[in-house]
């Protein structure tokens, strides 16, 4: 971990900023001369090119014109889903050579570090919405291997909420703003989402995943991935395997309570990308493993669903995780634009030894992004954008078009030729060839029967959630329904529910306030089954206690004693966690010894949505000034209200009585200057058991 500036100094506080309050320095160096896009050295970019000093501006300053046309021109659309994103440069490395079930030399040769571009994102809210919103967040990894690009574009929940895509573009209008109003944004929370969700049954399982906490992570390098579909692994020998890909963050999955991240969206709407920007600058890179689940035909044709229908999950417990490699993110990229956003992920970039299956979202899929990204990226030589460009040769005949950066030599530009011998030929005994899977049938337009049952998995999820988790669910599904307007619609979603289950069905209904029995809804599918319940799906249940990657938020005031900080600050870095510290002015509180204390954030603009834990380091002086302050109450009673464990000086406890803190196993009062028995509490994360005493539970 880099080296953090020393948190407390005794300088006394009168010293801190000079006296005329000159805060500023430009920076020294020298700097190179200002061009226009021409290579011409710019005289003057802060004034355009009058007649007389205020006469009219000159239609022939050619450095005003580029640069305004520029900077006209400087926004591509965004993506119609997954806008709003944020990436990161890492590395693959294979640990686990699948070479018998592929031939692609990624999942071959262990060892061999692959770079890699990895995107995450949230699916319906706009580019400038807030990270917290409750939504699947995309995993897309463009790996750059020696065999061309492969992209798995995966999300963080391992279903989706169609089957077919031909569904895809309702299924985003629905959740996407409603049309005539513009509003609202970056949410499920409203009529449309629901009313298509509530007809379209096939959506039911990933309604319980978006409802859980899944939808709401902690951070990105605490979430796990999946490629969703099935693939294929192609050997040598030509054999097909079907495989499942998941992503395992090592810091363990977390997440965030709801109230907390209605909060954290407006205390810091870039929650998710400051974080994961943070932590590769301070030298912590995030890191998973990559894991496949491997089957052959016979398990395809004897598991109790469709391995084609994207609905629909293989529980861990059925088909046990290989972890064959790992992903390090350690490079933040050097602009937002050229990398973040114009990275072009499609599901067509493969690498021989994968292939796709007969699963009719992923057909669909395989046709959109190459066709999404030439509208984004204006025309069809995307691939040429560095960040897209792959790390091995590019040879074939594809000319022109707009942007075209390459200047091919020669008159051949086409197949086969026989004026040029060096140029490019196919090659079949390493190129990518498809599986030859024989297919017969006659042509449909119909929903395979094998595809029918939506809710036994629905229950599955549900009943492999921990306590807390269910209560989240069903809290989660009164939330969104509360805000639908259309009582049709909330009645019809409950009927939905009842077929899952009629127990979930009443409590959501209880939480909405109706009473009696709620009718299931009309359904094609008679039976559903109760499946053994799959710990693998809860977060909770497999969650690491750790306080690694974790950010501990310390209040200090005037008068705190700058050696509890330290204390608590060298433990805390000590167990893999940062700590900031929040203080009534962001220049620093004075300490107990006269120095200054250091502070991250002004009171204000660190609320205590932003840590996973907090402490309270106070001297009774400082503890009288922030009982009068709503923002350190406010801090104090979230931190309690979102089931952090709070470390407290003995002083602090006034502040705790007026934020209305009852002791529990998460109030820790830090005794002497020793904050271990503080840190490893809240390395154990929320205190679950309080969450009935500060909410309702439905
Ligand atoms: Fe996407 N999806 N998708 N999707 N998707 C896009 O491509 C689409 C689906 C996913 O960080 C778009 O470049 C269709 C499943 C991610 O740049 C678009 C269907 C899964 C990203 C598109 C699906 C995903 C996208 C928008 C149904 C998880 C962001 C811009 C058949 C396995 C990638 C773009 C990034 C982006 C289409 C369903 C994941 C329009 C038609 C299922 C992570 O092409």
């Amino acid at each position: 971990m880099a080296k953090q500036k020393p948190r407390t100094a005794v300088i006394p506080v009168n010293e801190k900023v000079g006296a005329g309050g000159e805060l500023h320095q430009t920076a020294a160096g020298t700097h190179p001369p200002m061009t226009t896009n021409q290579g011409g050295i710019v005289a003057d970019d802060e004034n355009s090119l009058k007649i007389g000093e205020r006469g009219p501006v000159l239609l022939e300053d050619f450095a005003l014109i580029e640069k305004l046309n520029h900077f006209n021109h400087e926004r591509i659309p965004e993506r119609v889903v997954h806008a709003r994103g944020a990436a990161a440069h890492g590395f693959f490395e294979l640990t686990d050579s699948l070479a018998e079930f592929s031939r692609a030399k990624i999942l071959s040769e262990v060892g061999v570090k692959t770079p890699l571009f990895a995107r995450f994102s949230t699916v319906a809210g706009n580019m400038g919405s807030a990270d917290t919103a409750r939504d699947v967040r995309g995993f897309a990894v463009k790996f750059y291997t020696q065999e061309g690009n492969w992209d798995l574009v995966g999300n963080n929940i391992p279903v989706f909420f169609i089957q077919d895509a031909i569904k895809f573009p309702d299924l985003i209008h629905a959740a996407k703003q409603e049309p005539d109003r513009g509003f609202p944004q970056a949410q499920t929370a409203h009529d449309t989402f629901w009313d298509w969700a509530s007809l379209s049954p096939e959506s039911t399982h990933m309604l319980m995943w978006i409802m859980s906490d899944r939808a709401i992570p902690r951070s990105f390098r605490m979430m796990e991935g999946f490629g969703v579909h099935s693939f294929r692994l192609i050997n040598d020998a030509g054999t097909s395997t079907y495989v499942k890909f998941h992503w395992r963050p090592k810091l363990g999955m977390q997440s965030v309570v709801w109230d907390e991240a209605l909060k954290i969206s407006g205390g810091d709407p870039d929650f998710h990308r400051r974080d994961l920007w943070n932590a590769i600058n301070i030298g912590s890179p995030p890191e998973w493993e990559l894991a496949v689940q491997l089957f052959d035909e016979e398990f395809a044709t004897s598991f109790d669903f469709d391995i084609l229908d994207a609905t629909k999950l293989i529980p861990e417990e059925v088909i046990p995780l290989r972890v064959i490699g790992r992903m390090v993110l350690d490079r933040n990229p050097d602009n937002y634009f050229a990398e973040t956003e114009q990275v072009a992920f499609c599901t067509t970039h493969v690498v021989p030894g994968i292939d796709f299956t007969n699963d009719p979202l992923l057909q669909g899929r395989n046709q959109s992004y190459l066709d999404t990204q030439i509208t984004r990226l204006g025309g069809p030589n995307f691939a040429q954008l560095p960040i897209n460009a792959p790390r091995c040769p590019v040879r074939n005949f594809q000319r022109d078009g707009h942007m075209q950066m390459a200047a091919p030599k020669g008159r051949v530009s086409y197949s086969p030729s026989s004026l040029d011998s060096t140029t490019e030929r196919t090659n079949p005994t390493i190129g990518f060839k498809s599986f030859p899977a024989r297919e017969a049938g006659d042509k449909l337009k119909v929903r395979s029967p094998t595809f029918a049952d939506h809710f036994s998995q629905a229950r599955l999820f549900f009943f492999s959630q921990t306590e807390p988790e269910q209560n989240h669910i069903v809290s989660a599904f009164i939330f969104e329904l509360s805000k639908v307007q259309t009582e049709a619609v909330r009645l019809c979603l409950m009927g939905r529910l009842a077929n899952v289950d009629e127990a979930i069905a009443k409590r959501v209904a209880n939480g909405l306030g109706y009473e009696g029995p709620i009718a299931k809804a009309p359904t094609t599918v008679a039976v559903r089954t109760d499946l053994k319940p799959s710990p693998m799906l809860s977060i909770l249940a497999k969650a690491k206690p750790t306080l690694k990657g974790r950010l501990v938020g310390c209040l200090v005031a005037d008068g705190t004693d700058p050696k509890l900080v330290t204390a608590v600050e060298e433990a805390a870095v000590k167990m893999g966690a940062e700590m900031k510290v929040i203080a009534p002015k962001v220049g620093g509180a004075k300490g107990s010894d006269g120095g200054l204390i250091r502070a991250d954030f002004q009171l204000a603009g660190g609320p205590s949505v932003l840590f996973d834990t907090i402490v309270l380091a106070l001297s009774a002086e400082g503890t009288a000034m922030l009982t009068k302050e709503a923002a350190a109450v406010a801090f104090v009673h979230d931190a309690f209200a979102h089931l952090k464990v709070i470390g407290h000086s003995a002083e602090a406890k006034a502040l705790m009585d007026k934020a209305g803190v009852v002791p529990d196993a998460g109030v820790v009062a830090i005794k002497g200057k020793d904050g271990t028995a503080f840190l490893q509490a809240a390395a154990k994360g929320r205190i679950w058991p309080r969450e009935p005493t500060v909410r309702a539970v439905f």
